[in-house]
């Protein structure tokens, strides 16, 4: 790779021709999507098999390319780019690599000047964890659809698969339950520090679900149970512990609240919500929470989750909890997501041996939410402070004692939002930890280098900058003095050509 002359030069009258397959077509629009704005070109896209010249851009369909369906090859030749997968998401990711291999002016929104290089060479990729997430909180603070779609966009840049929204607690209750109506009109009517909330109707909520499938992303919804449940007694009364509907909570305490789980209305609140919820969502996965419910007592809990791991087994779901279900009966299937900040958890490894499987967040690797160093504006602390090597340095696979790598779906950075009042702040937040985290699961272990990703992932920030990502300017990081501008036409155009072969970030 590197050699110029065999380098793909994108000219304006490229056009982009695709397997006819409408999942494969949808990848090639949004490529086209992509680069239209910064390089002006019209990038017309068209069946491979129409007639007409056989260069430009291809995106193939082949079932028996790669090793699975997140897999991709793409070859870059001085006549032909050509990404191939044995499905589409594996298209759309040969994609997102395409977009790292173009100069970082591809990234604005107005013509550029180019050109567009692409090195020559050959890279066949494939992601270490079948599960690569993060998590926006949308309850502490609410966050419009838009700014959702923004961040659904950030995740996809990084090959990224899932978005967990943390819908409820005890600050704000953000989707529309027919059956309770009362949870996003009274529920969802307040937030951290006092602002007026809101809540997705379900027709906002399919449009976030709509638009991240677009993007290969699966929404895993969370209803956190039976704690973290301010919001929802608000809005029903009826559902607490005393009967009496509470005031609104807009504090940052958290494990005070629970519905009453001596109750029979409470399963068929949970029974009603859980079937709203997971009809309208297409993805395998519905999150029940589970965490910090200080005020019930471990029979009570243990009850509870027994009984709620049926309901949502009847949904035909897989249950996904934080990992304080662990010491609770296991249910066929049960995904726990550790947020511990240690490797040693007797009860987690346990629980594996039982069945579970796990997604790794460990609060002081994962958490999107501690702050970088002391002086952080954002962010809370009590997890210690997270900058962008501790984000990276460590290995999911065998991070936990006692857990094998074959029990590890993968990991998430959850992003809660106590401290966090815009999708600008969100962004802060996010990159540049966010891309570590994308790395450690995409990338196979054997090329987890910090030294050599602190160096790609300085060549990020001009992406970043262009499309308006105001990012922590870690001092671990080699970030460029100056920001480059776009290159002068006919400038030497490279694209990280002495770092192949490279992991999922700055390719
Ligand atoms: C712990 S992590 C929580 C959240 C808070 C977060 C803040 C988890 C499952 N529960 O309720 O928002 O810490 O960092």
């Amino acid at each position: 790779m590197g050699d110029a002359v065999e380098s793909f030069t994108l000219a304006a009258d490229v056009v982009i021709r695709v397997t006819a397959d409408p999942a494969a077509v949808a990848v090639a629009e949004y490529l086209a999507q992509l680069l239209r704005p910064g390089t002006g070109y019209q990038l017309p896209v068209a069946s491979v098999d129409a007639a007409g010249a056989a260069g430009g851009i291809a995106l193939l369909l082949d079932p028996d390319a790669g090793a699975g369906r997140e897999s991709y090859r793409l070859d870059s030749t001085a006549d032909r780019l050509t990404i191939t997968a044995p499905a589409a998401a594996g298209l759309f990711y040969g994609v997102q690599t395409l977009r790292q291999l173009l100069p970082p002016a591809i990234e604005h929104q107005t013509p550029q000047p180019g050109p567009w290089v692409v090195a020559g060479g050959r890279i066949a990729d494939a992601p270490r964890f079948a599960y690569r997430g993060a998590m926006l909180d949308v309850a502490r603070h609410f966050f419009p659809v838009d700014e959702v779609l923004r961040v659904v966009d950030h995740i996809a840049r990084y090959k990224l698969n899932h978005l967990h929204l943390h819908l409820t607690d005890d600050q704000g209750w953000r989707i529309a339950i027919d059956s309770w109506p009362r949870l996003g009109s009274v529920g969802g009517a307040s937030q951290v520090g006092g602002g007026p909330g809101g809540y997705y109707t379900k027709a906002d909520y399919t449009r976030i679900v709509e638009y991240a499938a677009s993007r290969h992303i699966t929404v895993v919804p969370e209803i956190d149970l039976p704690g973290h449940t301010h919001a929802a007694l608000t809005a029903y009364g009826e559902l607490s512990r005393d009967g009496v509907a509470p005031p609104p909570y807009d504090g940052t305490d958290v494990g005070f609240s629970a519905v009453d789980t001596a109750s029979e209305l409470t399963y068929a609140f949970v029974d009603d919500v859980l079937s709203e919820v997971a009809a309208l969502t297409p993805g395998p996965y519905l999150h029940v929470g589970g965490d910090e419910a200080f005020t019930v007592p471990a029979a009570d809990y243990a009850a509870f989750v027994d009984r709620v791991q049926r309901l949502v087994a009847r949904t035909g779901k897989t249950i996904v909890a934080w990992h304080q279900f662990a010491s609770t009966v296991h249910a066929p299937g049960r995904v726990l997501q550790y947020w511990g900040t240690t490797p040693l958890d007797a009860v987690v490894a346990d629980a594996v041996r039982r069945g579970a499987r796990v997604i790794l967040s460990p609060g002081d690797r994962a958490y999107l939410d501690m702050k970088y160093t002391a002086e952080t504006r954002l962010g809370k602390d009590w997890a210690g402070f997270v900058d962008v090597q501790s984000a990276y340095d460590w290995d999911p696979g065998s991070y936990l004692v006692d857990v094998p790598e074959e029990a590890v779906l993968g990991l998430e950075a959850p992003l809660w939002t106590e401290t966090i009042t815009s999708v600008g702040d969100a962004e802060y937040m996010m990159f540049p930890r966010l891309p570590a985290i994308a790395e450690l699961g995409w990338s196979p272990a054997s090329a987890y280098d910090w030294n050599a990703f602190r160096h790609r992932l300085a060549a990020q920030a001009p992406r970043w900058t262009a499309a308006g990502i105001a990012f922590h300017r870690s001092p671990e990081v080699p970030w460029p003095a100056v920001v480059p501008s776009p290159r002068r036409p006919g400038a030497a155009a490279t694209a990280n050509p002495a770092e192949l072969p490279i992991p999922s970030v700055g390719r």
